[in-house]
Parts: structure tokens; sequence; C-alpha cells
């Protein structure tokens, strides 16, 4: 087992940033999955993730692939209980508390949690709060719920200050997949200032400029997807950058 969530806790223990790629089974496919599991082997990031909003292909038969290929742990980030599978390394158990929506606050946790916990995968669980983003988000579209306003750092800071005292292990900063604008340096920088947990970041960012001041903002870990879509040999450069980020 590779125990994700010791790795994160050690990193930012000695303040090491961290990359995830996000792969949305439903578009990784064909020549592009192919170009993205080449540029993958050359180039690890941290941690892959496997999920998305709106997903509707199964993602065990991607996850089995990339055990096989690669060597970055494989993390399911899944947009609701259909997309769980036991071939993941772990978890992210996303409870979207920026949301009053009861589905995707406790509603998917109680239709996969029998299958969750006869499974070995390690569970991590994770404040989800998604942040405006500039354009609807397919995730503002699919749980029916308000992002929290951009510049409205002290209610994000509240919220993941709850989520927090509320047992998370993790907090999920999202501006939505393909967002406008990321999650603003300012409310990075007073989210961070409240929590003792690791911090994540991502939604919109599309160049490695903005990787390095999410990063700067208190960013521990960043999830980049929708920009690889576009041209998987990117990842290199984010792998990169991360790593300078780090020397
Ligand atoms: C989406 O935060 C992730 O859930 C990544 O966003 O696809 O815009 O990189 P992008």
């Amino acid at each position: 087992m590779k125990n994700i969530y010791n790795q994160l806790l050690i990193n930012k223990q000695e303040n090491r940033k961290m990359l995830a790629v996000l792969l949305d089974p439903d578009q990784c496919r064909g020549s592009l999955l192919a170009s993205t599991i080449a540029a993958l082997k050359s180039n690890s990031p941290d941690f892959i993730f496997v999920g998305g909003s709106h997903t509707v292909s199964s993602t065990d038969s991607l996850i089995e692939l990339l055990k096989e290929e690669t060597t970055a742990g494989v993390v399911l980030f899944p947009g609701n209980a259909a997309q769980f599978s036991t071939k993941a390394d772990a978890l992210l158990y996303l409870s979207l508390f920026s949301g009053r929506n009861a589905e995707f606050l406790i509603g998917h946790h109680i239709s996969s949690a029998l299958a969750i916990k006869n499974s070995d995968i390690e569970v991590i669980p994770t404040g989800y709060l998604l942040i405006d983003g500039g354009k609807p988000s397919s995730v503002e579209y699919i749980s029916n719920t308000r992002p929290i306003p951009s510049d409205k750092n002290e209610i994000a800071l509240s919220t993941a200050v709850a989520a927090e005292l509320l047992g998370m292990k993790l907090i999920y900063l999202e501006a939505g997949s393909g967002a406008k604008q990321a999650v603003s340096t300012q409310m990075i920088e007073t989210v961070k200032s409240g929590l003792d947990i690791p911090l994540l970041v991502g939604g919109g960012i599309k160049n490695t400029n903005q990787l390095k001041i999410a990063f700067e903002a208190g960013a521990d870990l960043v999830v980049v997807g929708n920009i690889f879509e576009k041209n998987p040999a990117l990842i290199a450069d984010f792998v990169e950058c991360t790593r300078d980020c780090n020397s």
C-alpha cells in the first residue's frame, strides 16, 4: 500500500510542493490516452487523480492501465458514487462543504459507504469547496449548488475551518475544470492561514506561472487537468516547475 495521505503530510511538513495530474476517463482515451501515458512515464507527477463531475465511463480500466504503466499514486476524485473503484490507491471522499445540497454533503457517501468499507482502499475525507471561477462550472450545475464568490475570502476560510473541525483531512479549493479564473492568491493565503491540514487547489490553472503563484500563496498540492487534454506534453513543464519550486 502506498499510504497516500502520509506522503501528503510528510511533503507538507517538509514544505515540498506537489502536483496532481487529473484525468477524466470520458476524455482521456484513444490517442490522447496514449500520449498522456507517455508523458506521465517520462515525467511523473506526485499523483494522478482520476474522475470528473460529469464522468460516465468506468474508472476501472483507466486506473488499471495507469497502475501498470506509471509509478505515481493513483487517487480517485469521484463526481458521484458510481465512479468508485477498488483499483485506486486512495479515494478522496469528497464532501461539498460550500454547498447546501445534502446529496453532495452526505448522500453519495451513504450510497458508496459499504462498498468502500469492504474494500481495502485508503479513504481520505476531503472538504471540497467550490469557488466562483468566472463561469458556471460542471460541479455547480451537477450539484445544483452555488459557489463561494471569488472575493469572499473569509467565507472560504470559515467553511474550510469548519470542515477541518469536522474531521476532514484535506481541503480542496476548486474553481471548476477549465475555470476562467483560478482561485485567487488572496483566498489561498487566507484559507491556508487557518488550516493545519494540507490544502489542495485546482481549476483553471493553465500555465506554470499560475502553478508557481498557487504554490507561493500556500497550496500544498495543485491539481491540473484541462490544459493537459489539449496538450499532454505540457505535463513535463509542470513537473519541472514543481521540482524547481522545491529546490
Ligand atoms: C478540476 O481542479 C481540477 O476539478 C482541475 O481543473 O481541469 O481546469 O485544470 P482544470
